[in-house]
């Protein structure tokens, strides 16, 4: 437990949260924000920084969680769609440094959230191939 992370408090029960499921490596819980209704929060139980920095066990049994939760915002609340996001790092937009994944229920294009992806406006300057072959050489 990492002293000054809220997550960390929400999963010892020294802060409350509103529980939506919980096993023995995940805890999930609705978003104080509510963008749309139902957003929930899947966290590990154990500290890792974010997505990146998660073993993968642990990420598997986060994202196994996260797609039944999605399943049921479907079933239970009606949603028409969900979106499936995690933030690494601040410029990321991650506020909290601890593992979690957002499950964002969605009932129309206009309901509270949007993702927008801008073409970048110098994509015709790119070398597109020495760009993909310097992320290749990076993976593990
Ligand atoms: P991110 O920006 O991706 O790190 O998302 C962090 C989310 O955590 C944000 O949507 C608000 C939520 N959040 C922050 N503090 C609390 C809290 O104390 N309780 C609950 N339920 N959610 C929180």
């Amino acid at each position: 437990m990492i002293n000054d992370c809220i997550f960390c408090k929400i999963v010892a029960g020294l802060v409350p949260c509103t529980k939506v499921y919980e096993d023995d490596d995940v805890l999930a819980f609705l978003d104080i924000s509510q963008t749309t209704v139902g957003h929930t929060l899947v966290v590990s139980k154990k500290h890792y920084d974010n997505f990146l920095a998660t073993p993968k066990t642990v990420m598997h049994k986060v994202y196994d969680a996260a797609q039944r939760i999605g399943q049921a915002q479907i079933k239970q609340l009606g949603a028409r769609g969900v979106n499936i996001l995690t933030n690494c790092y601040k410029e990321a937009g991650q506020s909290v440094l601890h593992f979690h994944v957002h499950v964002i229920p969605r009932y129309e294009p206009a309901d509270g959230f949007r993702i927008e992806m801008y073409e970048n406006t110098h994509v015709g300057e790119l070398n597109l191939p020495v760009l993909a072959g310097r992320i290749s050489k990076g993976i593990k």
